[in-house]
């Protein structure tokens, strides 16, 4: 543990701020990782102090919407918010944590080279492990391996412990995790005979987080449905309903809450049911399991049944994180 100087006085990498008189050899030196912790400090000041600005207020709030409206409607979308987003930044008296946003964002899209612009390895929390996962990214595995060695000891239970976990058995982001077939069974990709509905979610005063339950069949894991979103967590009774034109063999249905290259992977609904349809009027509830960081919730049908639809409904309340799928998984018997 070090104090951080006074401003005004700040000592260069390479000084010693400390020796021990009995022991010479042991000091305290100034490091590169020193200043840039000090950097960052004062930019969190600087920061708070900004923030009570009604300006700065609502320069943050603008960037927040479009960062947002990026968010729900996938990466590949960015392109037409990101000259805004950026423009807006730039008005802000500071920038350290909204910049690490934006460098965790481009993290996910795979963009490492951009994302380390605004990531350093003295960034706090999150921002760390994607400074960790953008090193492994620019083939830096070394570095990567001391960020993620660090968090892999921390609270189990904890989504961060879990993803550094998951970088040191190999450098893979969390993101593009699979959702294989499993023996037996065939993926059924979504076309046009399939529709999908959902629970409103429509936040008033924001629809650039309105969910388009389309969004979760279309083929695409960097684009998704969500409930109602941020500041609004999950409710019991959101549902979201899949059917076919004409009923479809299933063995597993999957809800990919992580998707890929996307912003949020923690919004697994903490409590779902699920009903299936054979007919189209009679509805059976069926068991589903319950979802967790990197575990999909699934429905398996066993035996095989021939579907007409499916609804989940969620059961829980939880905030933060509202309930979202990126797409849904549907397979069938192989032939
Ligand atoms: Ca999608």
């Amino acid at each position: 543990m070090y104090a951080p100087p006074a401003a005004g006085h700040d000592p260069v990498v390479g000084d010693v701020l400390v020796t021990c008189p009995n022991h010479p050899s042991y000091r305290i030196v100034w490091t590169e990782q020193m200043a840039q912790d000090l950097a960052w400090r004062r930019g969190s000041e600087a920061e708070r102090t900004a923030r009570e600005d009604p300006k700065v207020k609502a320069l943050i709030d603008a960037a927040e919407a479009l960062r947002l409206k990026a968010c729900a409607e996938g990466a590949e979308r960015w392109h037409e918010t990101e000259a805004a987003y950026l423009a807006t930044l730039a008005k802000l008296p500071y920038h350290a944590p909204t910049r690490e946003m934006l460098g965790r964002m481009y993290t996910r899209w795979g963009q490492f080279e951009k994302a380390l612009q605004y990531l350093s390895p003295s960034s706090g929390g999150w921002s760390r492990l994607y400074y960790a996962f953008c090193m492994d990214g620019v083939g830096k595995r070394d570095q990567a391996l001391a960020i993620y060695s660090q968090y892999a000891k921390g609270d189990p239970t904890w989504v961060g412990t879990q993803w550094a976990k998951l970088g040191l058995e190999k450098p893979i982001w969390p993101w593009d995790l699979d959702i294989p077939a499993e023996a037996g069974e065939v993926r059924i990709k979504p076309d046009s005979h399939w529709h999908a509905t959902a629970t409103a979610t429509v936040i008033p005063g924001k629809p650039h987080l309105t969910g388009r339950p389309e969004l979760a069949i279309d083929g695409d894991r960097t684009t998704s449905w969500a409930t109602s979103g941020v500041g609004a967590g999950q409710t019991p009774g959101e549902w979201f309903k899949l059917e076919f034109d004409t009923p479809l063999s299933v063995k597993r249905i999957v809800l990919d809450h992580y998707g890929k290259k996307s912003i949020y992977t923690n919004n697994w609904a903490r409590g779902i049911e699920a009903e299936i349809t054979l007919d189209g009027a009679t509805w059976h509830k069926v068991d589903v399991t319950a979802g967790a960081i990197f575990e999909p919730s699934m429905v398996r049908l066993e035996p095989v049944q021939s579907i007409k639809a499916i609804k989940f409904t969620t059961t829980a309340t939880h905030d933060p994180e509202w309930w979202g799928i990126y797409e849904v998984f549907v397979f069938g018997p192989a032939k």
